[in-house]
């Protein structure tokens, strides 16, 4: 068949934990620092939390029903730390959930890819220092190790953490995502110790999973210059050293950016060669979750970095970001230059509109179809250009929670009502059925 896509390449839906699972206290699961900073005044915008969500801990099997419909070829879900380790010690009603899921993918001929960590961490351990205490570390280890003995059997394809950006700086020091404190000294040792426990769960889940796959899934921002004064050049490359360079350069095994280091000073922790070595460990792809790109301006006073985002020129706005899919394919193109990863996946990348409600079971999300194309599209040019991409997880499966945004944004491909819990496929859920099913953009 001429398709626009190679063969293998796979097309897929991602969801997290916390954003759609609901049945906060069923299954033995015990509170995570979400649940916690859901009831924290004024921290979600529309008051909610994922208590209820979507459901889908007790709709797990419509929804795999429905991503059949849709052509889904694989499904990156997370697992919730919570769910499988009850203070400490291993759940075995909590795995149950994920190895039922997994049958039911599998049943339905649609890949699991596992994500062990989208944020929601037992609240008893942040009660002991969270990611600023390095035991998190091991004990992410001994999670990940219980999660693939019971799941490894039939899940190749393994994602440590999803944008561990976000649990350190914007969890940490932006206060914006729980836990929603800590100071630049906790959110480095924060980043350092989530770094280190990807590095350290791998060995486990390498002798327990038989032909592994195995990333990390970092969120990436394509950040231009303003101006080409040197002095905004120089704000951009700060910028980029703190949102991608940081995260990414030890992972690949360059350690951290020396010019961050530098930046950072006394706050940085000391950091031994063994650690910089255990975060090195070989991967198998990287996961690239892609929003939007930035345009950066030096700007004294203004924060730690002394930088400032200034609009991008004639671009469109989605609910909450500007849309750049250009950014999507600069940001292929760097990591390959950069970093040369073996293969890649878009792990996330999707948007949120103010959809039109559902009328006569359809939702008219013109928006959402157009950014999906245009995505999908220079996705396809990044290929043709050797970037060795081998699949494309949309953003998201569902309208969910939406983190500090609760529910007002909504980013799903198929609309759930939050009171009555139908799902309606939306315009672009059935653009993705026929790009699934046909490979082809046209
Ligand atoms: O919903 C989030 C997801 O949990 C992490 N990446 C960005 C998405 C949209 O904001």
């Amino acid at each position: 068949m001429n398709t626009d896509f190679p063969e293998d390449f796979i097309f897929g839906f991602g969801t997290s934990s916390y954003q759609i699972e609901g049945a906060v206290s069923e299954g033995g699961r015990e509170p995570s620092i979400w649940d916690t900073f859901c009831e924290m005044p004024g921290k979600i915008k529309d008051g909610s939390s994922g208590a209820a969500a979507c459901n889908h801990y007790h709709l797990y099997k419509e929804d795999v029903k429905l991503m059949k419909t849709l052509n889904a070829e694989a499904y990156l879900f997370s697992i919730a730390w919570p769910r499988v380790m009850k203070g400490g010690v291993f759940n075995p009603e909590g795995i149950d959930f994920y190895s039922r899921l997994v049958d039911e993918l599998l049943e339905s001929g649609i890949e699991p890819f596992a994500k062990l960590y989208h944020w929601d961490l037992p609240q008893s351990l942040q009660d002991k220092g969270g990611w600023v205490n390095r035991d998190t570390a091991f004990r992410f280890t001994e999670y990940a190790d219980a999660v693939s003995r019971k799941l490894g059997d039939r899940v190749k394809k393994w994602i440590s953490h999803n944008e561990p950006w976000c649990v350190s700086f914007l969890g940490m020091l932006h206060g914006e995502f729980a836990p929603g404190y800590g100071d630049l000294k906790d959110t480095l040792t924060a980043s350092h110790n989530l770094l280190l426990s990807h590095g350290l769960a791998a060995v486990p889940i390498r002798s327990n999973v038989d032909k592994l796959e195995y990333g990390i899934g970092p969120n990436y921002l394509p950040v231009y210059p303003a101006s080409d004064s040197d002095e905004d050049n120089a704000a951009a490359a700060r910028f980029d050293g703190y949102f991608n360079r940081w995260f990414f350069d030890p992972v690949f095994g360059k350690g951290y950016p020396n010019d961050m280091l530098e930046f950072y000073g006394n706050s940085m922790p000391a950091v031994s060669d063994e650690d910089i070595k255990a975060i090195a460990v070989p991967l198998d792809f990287i996961g690239i979750n892609y929003y939007n790109a930035l345009m950066i301006k030096q700007s004294p006073g203004s924060g730690l970095l002394e930088t400032e985002s200034v609009p991008m020129q004639k671009v469109e706005h989605s609910a909450d970001r500007e849309i750049y899919p250009q950014g999507l394919y600069d940001t292929l193109m760097s990591i390959q230059s950069d970093y040369s990863p073996k293969a890649v996946y878009i792990t996330e990348n999707g948007a949120a509109f103010d959809d039109p409600a559902p009328a006569d079971g359809r939702v008219h999300d013109e928006s959402r179809v157009n950014f999906l194309r245009d995505h999908f599209s220079i996705a396809q040019k990044a290929l043709q250009d050797g970037v060795p991409l081998k699949g494309f997880f949309v953003w998201s499966l569902l309208d969910n929670f939406e983190w500090s945004s609760g529910y007002s944004l909504k980013y799903g491909v198929v609309h759930v009502d939050m009171d009555t819990q139908k799902r309606t496929v939306k315009d672009s859920g059935f653009w993705c059925r026929d790009v699934f099913g046909s490979g082809r953009l046209s």
